[in-house]
């Protein structure tokens, strides 16, 4: 099964220097620190067991909580009950080793591997860099003084894609590691070729809290950013880049790195803010129509959640079940994931 290229439109940054290129990829200050040629290092202490977790999906019943958070960001708001059918979810981010199983079946190609259409970007030829017209996909590349503009720390990398995730020059994908750099119709054909599907905004964050009450806390049981992002970053949780999935401890439902690690997407369109007048019993997000982002006019965002390895105090405190932000479903990221849901066998 080979899809086409995404339907999905694409901004191009006018004005801004080749290498600044990505209002495009408005993801919350969350970023991936690796650099694009060399190798991720691993942080040395603390040491960490890792065991990929089962991939054998839990089982939640139903059940109401608190979506939403009204004292950190003002689009995770208004805080309200809501309640949701049981359902199954996988017990980790979906892993490179995951999405090869599914390449190796069914001989897809990623959007990140395939020649970008210059219409796409509904501007004329001689307005788009040439270099974004390549195969590729957005790299993290930490700067070399502080900075709190995000087009200082991403670059679109011509060859980058979920097996070379830090570009072409960098190492290839890790087995265990969650899959990156894919666009929201890569992550839908995943899931029909394992009979799941994206979940809602409302059942992830379900999930995720697992009955907790919210916080603001930086979390220590998650891959998350230790130091002034995004020139400094300590790794003491273990890890100054992505981790493997499971090296954390599960939450109460038995899922790991809900919370950082990789941002997640949802099936939602993304709008700011929760629509208090939404219904209250699995709520279905903005239509198509509705779904909007002021960074990033012109797209039809979805939610991503749960924030990524890359957030930090200094910038970024999305590493919360409410924290959400909208992401271009046309394009992947190096630090965007997913996981799966299924519905309840009857
Ligand atoms: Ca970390
Ligand atoms: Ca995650």
């Amino acid at each position: 099964m080979v899809m086409a290229r995404s339907r999905y439109a694409r901004s191009v940054p006018f004005g801004a220097p080749l290498c600044l290129i990505v209002p495009l990829l408005a993801i919350g200050g969350c970023s991936d620190p690796a650099p694009a040629d060399s190798e991720p290092r691993p942080a040395a202490a603390p040491e960490r067991t890792c065991a990929t977790p089962s991939d054998e999906p839990v089982s939640l019943p139903g059940g109401r909580f608190l979506m939403g958070q009204d004292d950190v960001y003002p689009e995770e708001g208004p805080a309200r009950e809501v309640t949701v059918s049981g359902f199954r979810i996988d017990r980790h981010e979906v892993t490179n080793r995951q999405f090869a199983a599914f390449v190796e079946a069914t001989g897809y190609r990623t959007i990140a591997e395939e020649p970008v259409d210059p219409a796409l970007f509904g501007v004329p030829l001689d307005q788009i860099p040439p270099y974004m017209l390549k195969p590729g996909s957005a790299v993290f590349t930490p700067p070399d003084s502080p900075s709190a503009h995000y087009a200082d720390w991403w670059e679109y990398v011509p060859g980058a894609n979920w097996r070379k995730p830090y570009g072409p020059a960098g190492p290839d994908y890790r087995a265990d590691e969650p899959v990156v750099h894919l666009a929201y119709d890569d992550m839908a054909a995943y899931a029909h070729w394992r009979g799941g599907r994206l979940p809602t905004e409302a059942e992830w964050e379900y999930a995720a809290r697992a009955g907790a009450a919210p916080s603001t806390e930086q979390p220590t049981e998650a891959n998350s950013w230790q130091g002034a992002f995004p020139v400094q970053n300590s790794g003491e949780d273990g890890f100054d880049r992505i981790a493997p999935v499971g090296c954390y401890a599960p939450n109460a439902h038995g899922l790991h790195d809900m919370v950082g690690n990789v941002w997640e997407m949802t099936s939602d369109f993304y709008a700011p803010g929760h629509d208090p007048d939404a219904p209250a019993e699995n709520p279905p997000g903005p239509s198509e129509n509705a779904a909007y982002d002021p960074v990033q006019p012109g797209l039809r965002p979805r939610v991503i959640k749960g924030g990524s390895y890359l957030c930090a105090p200094n910038y970024c405190r999305r590493y919360r079940p409410a924290a959400r932000t909208g992401r271009d479903p046309g394009m992947g990221a190096s630090n965007v994931g997913f996981r799966l849901v299924y519905d309840e066998r009857r």
